[in-house]
């Protein structure tokens, strides 16, 4: 083994395991909600929540903007020799920061574990070795891998699209980097598998055969399901929805244009959506509509947490801390059924002028405390059954007679047109209450429900 792998310098000094210290403690460090152990529900928080730190952001990602250089400190990769050793020293740190934070996974794209070689065998060595090497330090910290991916964005060969490109020398290309990323994933017990379609949509019409396009990532996608389930690969296979950004128009739009895709392409079987807060902004929608749309079709699968700016629609990429959005959220995810494979994946990054390492941690507390609160408050409102009774009540008419005949089935328009003139009068005059509800979503917010 080579001797980048010696390692096993301490990154984050002076910050230890963070632990819960409860609502009143004033420790920066520690958590006021998130209490792993605690039972909520049918399960413990930890098991309902099942957080995960993004690679990319945490140990890649250098604070660098399009207005200014990089900002923030990476001790990692400061006294290495080689790309491949700054490769190993981040995952020393990576894992030293995934065990003091406490999380049990993490998820990464190819390129954030390995840096490109010189060749596509040499960047597939290089992606094994650091593999090898995650798989040590999985064995030895219990932290697990959410996902892995393959970054078919960065590199200036994709920007014409990765699986969409219009040559098809790059889409073979993509695929060897896919293939790759997929084998990673299986060695590491990867739960899921994500494909982010970062420039899979087009600049501009007028160069662009977006039919012929779509048609090659659905081939893509099926190739790489094929491949994957050829090697043992039991896990779900993710689409992250996006409308925007870096592309014009990107072809994952939101989840209701992926369920349409799935389907067409019959990949809806084995594959699911990875929500991210700050897309489903971008899109125009809430973060708890996604989800609750992902499962009413029966595709829910995982969540990227975050939050964006409302006021400046970029991919900011914040650490979530809205009670309010969190309570929203974790109501849809327990009515979707809670995780199976998935979970709650932090793909959010500290700020350009946040340059201490503890900024880091304070971001992840943040964001766990958030969900975890969120998590209660949904709890709360579930097992006290006020919201879910109002809106039962509010379609009982369908629950028999002429409605429940109506749901399976059972009327032709003319005889729904005949019991309408029967209703005349009638129907359509209750309040839908929204002021109430709200208040009432405030009250359990606040804990007077608890
Ligand atoms: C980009 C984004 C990605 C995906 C993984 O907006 O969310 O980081 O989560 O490729
Ligand atoms: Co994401």
């Amino acid at each position: 083994m080579a001797d980048y792998f010696v390692g096993n310098k301490e990154y984050f000094p002076g910050i230890g395991k963070v632990v819960y210290e409860g609502r009143q403690s004033d420790n920066p460090l520690a958590f006021k909600y998130y209490d792993p152990e605690k039972v909520v529900g049918d399960k413990k928080m930890k098991d309902h929540l099942r957080f995960a730190v993004a690679y990319w952001h945490g140990f890649c990602a250098d604070g660098a903007d399009p207005f200014g250089a990089a900002t923030h400190p990476h001790p990692w990769s400061i006294d290495a020799k080689s790309p491949m050793e700054a490769a190993a020293h981040k995952m020393d740190a990576a894992f030293e920061f995934f065990t003091k934070l406490g999380v049990e996974f993490y998820a990464f794209h190819d390129r954030d574990m390995a840096p490109e070689g010189a060749s596509p065998a040499e960047s597939e060595r290089n992606l094994r070795t650091l593999v090898d090497k995650a798989g040590e330090r999985q064995k030895a910290t219990g932290v697990k891998l959410l996902w892995g991916t393959a970054n078919l964005f960065t590199h200036p060969r994709f920007m014409n699209g990765g699986a969409t490109n219009p040559e098809f020398g790059v889409v073979a290309l993509g695929a060897h980097q896919v293939k790759a990323a997929i084998d990673a994933t299986i060695a590491l017990g990867g739960q899921g598998y994500t494909f982010w379609g970062g420039r899979e949509g087009y600049m501009t019409l007028l160069n662009t055969d977006m039919k012929r396009e779509k048609e090659h990532l659905a081939r893509f996608l099926l190739m790489a399901r094929d491949y994957a389930r050829k090697q043992g690969f039991k896990g779900a296979f993710y689409i992250e929805p996006k409308p925007m950004e870096p592309t014009k128009h990107q072809y994952d739009y939101d989840v209701e244009t992926v369920a349409g895709f799935l389907r067409a392409y019959g990949l809806d079987a084995d594959f699911r959506v990875n929500i991210e807060a700050n897309h489903a902004e971008l899109a125009g929608h809430d973060f708890a509509h996604e989800i609750e749309c992902a499962a009413a079709l029966g595709i829910f699968g995982s969540v990227d947490a975050n939050r964006g700016e409302p006021r400046n629609g970029w991919d900011t990429d914040q650490f979530p801390i809205s009670y309010y959005e969190t309570a929203l959220a974790m109501r849809a995810i327990l009515k979707a059924g809670g995780f199976t494979t998935g979970g709650l994946n932090f793909d959010a990054k500290i700020r350009r002028n946040s340059i201490d390492l503890r900024d880091l941690f304070e971001g992840h507390i943040g964001g766990m405390d958030a969900f975890a609160l969120g998590l209660e408050v949904a709890w709360r409102m579930m097992r006290d059954g006020k919201l879910d009774g109002f809106i039962r009540q509010r379609y009982a008419s369908f629950d028999s007679g002429d409605g429940e005949k109506f749901e399976r089935g059972g009327l032709s328009l003319e005889e729904l047109a005949a019991l309408g003139s029967e209703s005349y009068g009638t129907a359509g005059f209750t309040s839908g209450r929204q002021e109430y509800l709200e208040n009432l979503f405030n009250q359990y917010l606040l804990g007077v429900f608890a």
